[in-house]
């Protein structure tokens, strides 16, 4: 092939690469790019529907002081209110809302937990292969799960934490270290997201490459509950493993080549 072509191309890619990282995340703990808001409307919780399709968020937005949430109660302090995925050719990014302060101190005699983990279950089959730290020197850490601990509440949502309901793991026991995300909790919380304007949101956002999950595939869950497992949230997006990068790209240039050689049949003579 002529090395003009070669030069032509590669710029072409370079170009196309560009655009598709255009509609990406920054983990900046800023939800602007998730197309969320903060006007004090109920559809402030609605992402953008071309970065995050109906099935891979989830809004349980709640208010008041020590309400029910599921399964446990708290109230605001306590409420998982939003979570939200988008996986691109590079990374899984998880987007959540909640009242939970990260600074909530780990305090079960005082009535007082701490934020949990992500967790993530490929298969959708109950048992969670992967967890994400989110709070400590670990934050961002990305382990393959050997043991989580679990909340306060049973598979009937009531208080028994000697037969927690293993649906809800909170915090990463025991695991081994098979990558690194970004990751960010904000310290500050905001107001006038949503109808309840006077409720405290505070944000994690985070970013994790999708080479953590190898031998890993189709859909699962991502999940995150605070240690006492009050109020859990999930959503369901999906990683294609039947067709890898260097495959995609390697197509695209077929197809680009294709129609270069339709337009400009010339060119792919001359050198
Ligand atoms: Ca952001
Ligand atoms: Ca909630
Ligand atoms: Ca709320
Ligand atoms: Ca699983």
């Amino acid at each position: 092939m002529p090395r003009k072509q070669i030069l032509a191309l590669s710029a072409l890619l370079i170009c196309f690469q560009a655009s598709v990282n255009a509609a990406s995340i920054t983990v900046d703990g800023n939800l602007a790019d998730w197309g969320l808001k903060r006007n004090g409307n109920a559809n402030d919780w609605t992402p953008n529907p071309l970065l995050v399709p109906p099935n891979q968020y989830k809004v349980e937005d709640q208010t008041g002081l020590n309400t029910r949430l599921f399964p446990g109660w708290g109230g605001q302090a306590y409420d998982a209110e939003a979570i939200y995925t988008f996986v691109d050719s590079n990374s899984l990014y998880i987007a959540l809302v909640t009242g939970l302060s990260p600074n909530t101190p780990d305090n079960p005699a005082a009535n007082s937990y701490g934020p949990g983990d992500f967790a993530i279950d490929f298969g959708g089959d109950g048992s969670f292969e992967f967890g994400v730290e989110t709070t400590g020197a670990n934050k961002g850490k990305v382990y393959q799960v050997v043991a989580w601990d679990y909340g306060l509440w049973d598979t009937d949502g009531e208080y028994n934490p000697n037969n927690p309901d293993l649906a809800h793991p909170t915090s990463i026991k025991s695991g081994t270290q098979v990558g690194i995300g970004q990751l960010i909790y904000t310290n500050s919380w905001f107001t006038n997201m949503g109808e309840y304007i006077q409720d405290k949101h505070y944000v994690i956002e985070a970013a994790i490459p999708l080479s953590v999950f190898d031998g890993f595939s189709g859909k699962f869950d991502v999940h995150w509950t605070m240690n006492c497992a009050n109020d859990a949230i999930w959503a369901d997006p999906i990683l294609p493993g039947t067709v890898s990068e260097p495959t995609s790209i390697a197509l695209l240039a077929l197809g680009l080549f294709a129609m270069a050689a339709k337009r400009k049949p010339a060119a792919l003579l001359t050198a």
